[in-house]
Protein backbone atom coordinates (compact mmCIF):
# COMPACT_ATOMS: atom_id res chain seq x y z
CA UNK A 1 0.00 0.00 0.00
CA UNK A 2 3.24 2.41 0.97
CA UNK A 3 4.62 1.43 -1.88
CA UNK A 4 2.03 2.05 -4.25
CA UNK A 5 0.88 5.53 -2.48
CA UNK A 6 4.56 6.32 -3.39
CA UNK A 7 4.65 5.66 -7.02
CA UNK A 8 1.44 7.58 -7.13
CA UNK A 9 3.11 10.30 -5.80
CA UNK A 10 6.16 9.90 -8.28
CA UNK A 11 3.73 9.90 -10.81
CA UNK A 12 1.96 12.85 -10.35
CA UNK A 13 5.28 14.89 -10.16
CA UNK A 14 6.42 13.42 -12.89
CA UNK A 15 2.94 14.57 -14.98
CA UNK A 16 3.29 17.95 -13.25
CA UNK A 17 6.72 18.61 -14.55
CA UNK A 18 5.57 17.47 -18.21
CA UNK A 19 2.84 20.25 -17.67
CA UNK A 20 5.47 22.73 -16.44
CA UNK A 21 7.69 21.81 -19.83
CA UNK A 22 4.98 22.96 -21.90
CA UNK A 23 4.16 25.91 -20.33
CA UNK A 24 7.88 27.20 -20.28
CA UNK A 25 7.81 26.63 -24.07
CA UNK A 26 4.65 28.29 -24.70
CA UNK A 27 5.80 31.19 -22.44
CA UNK A 28 9.43 31.88 -24.64
CA UNK A 29 8.16 31.78 -28.51
CA UNK A 30 10.29 32.60 -30.91
CA UNK A 31 9.00 35.73 -32.74
CA UNK A 32 9.94 35.71 -36.83
CA UNK A 33 10.58 39.58 -38.01
CA UNK A 34 7.47 40.32 -39.69
CA UNK A 35 8.36 41.55 -43.14
CA UNK A 36 6.41 43.82 -45.52
CA UNK A 37 6.68 45.43 -49.14
CA UNK A 38 5.96 48.78 -49.36
CA UNK A 39 6.63 50.88 -52.88
CA UNK A 40 7.31 54.02 -54.19
CA UNK A 41 7.16 55.95 -57.96
CA UNK A 42 9.04 58.88 -59.28
CA UNK A 43 8.86 59.94 -62.65
CA UNK A 44 10.09 62.61 -65.47
CA UNK A 45 8.53 65.57 -63.68
CA UNK A 46 10.45 65.32 -60.72
CA UNK A 47 8.00 63.88 -58.36
CA UNK A 48 7.19 60.70 -55.97
CA UNK A 49 3.86 59.68 -56.20
CA UNK A 50 3.99 59.07 -52.71
CA UNK A 51 5.26 61.53 -49.90
CA UNK A 52 3.96 59.26 -46.57
CA UNK A 53 4.84 55.76 -46.22
CA UNK A 54 4.40 54.10 -42.79
CA UNK A 55 5.68 50.87 -41.45
CA UNK A 56 5.99 49.31 -38.08
CA UNK A 57 8.94 49.24 -35.57
CA UNK A 58 11.22 45.99 -36.35
CA UNK A 59 9.66 45.09 -39.21
CA UNK A 60 11.71 43.73 -42.10
CA UNK A 61 11.20 46.24 -45.25
CA UNK A 62 11.16 45.53 -48.64
CA UNK A 63 10.93 48.86 -50.58
CA UNK A 64 11.04 49.25 -54.11
CA UNK A 65 11.49 52.36 -55.82
CA UNK A 66 10.37 52.05 -59.36
CA UNK A 67 11.34 55.49 -62.34
CA UNK A 68 8.14 55.08 -64.47
CA UNK A 69 9.91 58.04 -66.75
CA UNK A 70 12.34 57.92 -69.55
CA UNK A 71 14.57 60.20 -69.03
CA UNK A 72 18.03 59.14 -68.22
CA UNK A 73 20.03 58.64 -64.63
CA UNK A 74 22.16 61.78 -65.26
CA UNK A 75 19.37 63.97 -66.71
CA UNK A 76 16.35 62.77 -64.32
CA UNK A 77 17.73 60.40 -61.88
CA UNK A 78 16.36 59.06 -58.41
CA UNK A 79 17.06 57.32 -55.70
CA UNK A 80 15.50 56.70 -52.48
CA UNK A 81 17.37 57.66 -49.07
CA UNK A 82 16.14 57.53 -45.56
CA UNK A 83 17.39 59.81 -42.95
CA UNK A 84 17.92 59.69 -39.38
CA UNK A 85 16.16 62.06 -37.36
CA UNK A 86 17.89 65.88 -37.37
CA UNK A 87 19.65 65.37 -40.14
CA UNK A 88 20.17 68.91 -41.83
CA UNK A 89 18.48 68.01 -45.24
CA UNK A 90 19.93 71.02 -46.62
CA UNK A 91 23.46 70.38 -45.47
CA UNK A 92 23.18 66.64 -46.43
CA UNK A 93 21.90 67.79 -49.84
CA UNK A 94 25.05 69.49 -50.79
CA UNK A 95 26.95 66.74 -49.20
CA UNK A 96 25.57 64.39 -51.97
CA UNK A 97 26.20 66.86 -54.50
CA UNK A 98 29.96 66.21 -54.16
CA UNK A 99 29.12 62.44 -53.99
CA UNK A 100 28.60 61.96 -58.07
CA UNK A 101 30.51 59.08 -58.53
CA UNK A 102 28.51 57.46 -56.00
CA UNK A 103 25.05 58.02 -57.29
CA UNK A 104 24.77 61.06 -55.03
CA UNK A 105 24.84 58.98 -51.58
CA UNK A 106 27.76 60.73 -49.45
CA UNK A 107 29.58 58.89 -47.01
CA UNK A 108 27.49 59.81 -43.85
CA UNK A 109 26.38 58.73 -40.58
CA UNK A 110 23.19 60.04 -41.17
CA UNK A 111 21.64 57.11 -44.02
CA UNK A 112 19.49 54.66 -42.38
CA UNK A 113 18.87 52.67 -45.93
CA UNK A 114 19.25 53.92 -49.05
CA UNK A 115 19.12 52.90 -53.43
CA UNK A 116 21.45 53.29 -55.99
CA UNK A 117 20.58 55.75 -58.17
CA UNK A 118 17.81 54.91 -61.31
CA UNK A 119 16.97 56.60 -64.73
CA UNK A 120 13.52 56.03 -66.49
CA UNK A 121 12.42 52.08 -66.66
CA UNK A 122 14.75 51.24 -64.13
CA UNK A 123 13.28 50.01 -60.57
CA UNK A 124 15.56 48.92 -57.31
CA UNK A 125 14.64 46.88 -54.36
CA UNK A 126 16.49 47.39 -51.14
CA UNK A 127 15.48 45.50 -47.52
CA UNK A 128 16.27 47.24 -44.02
CA UNK A 129 14.73 47.12 -40.59
CA UNK A 130 12.58 49.62 -39.70
CA UNK A 131 14.04 52.00 -36.92
CA UNK A 132 12.31 52.87 -33.94
CA UNK A 133 9.04 54.50 -33.69
CA UNK A 134 8.65 57.99 -35.13
CA UNK A 135 9.06 60.01 -38.30
CA UNK A 136 11.61 59.97 -40.53
CA UNK A 137 12.61 62.03 -43.87
CA UNK A 138 13.38 60.56 -47.10
CA UNK A 139 14.29 62.60 -50.19
CA UNK A 140 16.18 61.89 -53.31
CA UNK A 141 19.45 63.08 -52.99
CA UNK A 142 19.88 63.72 -57.23
CA UNK A 143 21.21 67.54 -57.79
CA UNK A 144 17.84 69.88 -56.71
CA UNK A 145 15.52 67.07 -55.94
CA UNK A 146 15.36 67.22 -52.57
CA UNK A 147 13.37 70.27 -52.57
CA UNK A 148 9.92 68.51 -54.11
CA UNK A 149 10.63 64.92 -54.02
CA UNK A 150 10.72 64.09 -50.28
CA UNK A 151 8.33 62.58 -47.93
CA UNK A 152 7.75 61.44 -44.49
CA UNK A 153 8.64 57.81 -43.83
CA UNK A 154 6.29 56.97 -40.47
CA UNK A 155 6.89 54.02 -38.05
CA UNK A 156 4.68 53.09 -35.92
CU1 LIG B 1 15.16 62.54 -58.02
Amino acid sequence: MKKLLLSAIAITMLMSSCVNDKTKKKNKPKEPIESVNISISADDKMRFNKTELKVKEGHEVTLILIHTGKMLKDVMGHNFVLLKKGTDIADFASKALQAVDNGYIPQSKDIIANTKLIGGGESVTITFIAPAKGTYDFICSFPGHYGVMNGKFIVE
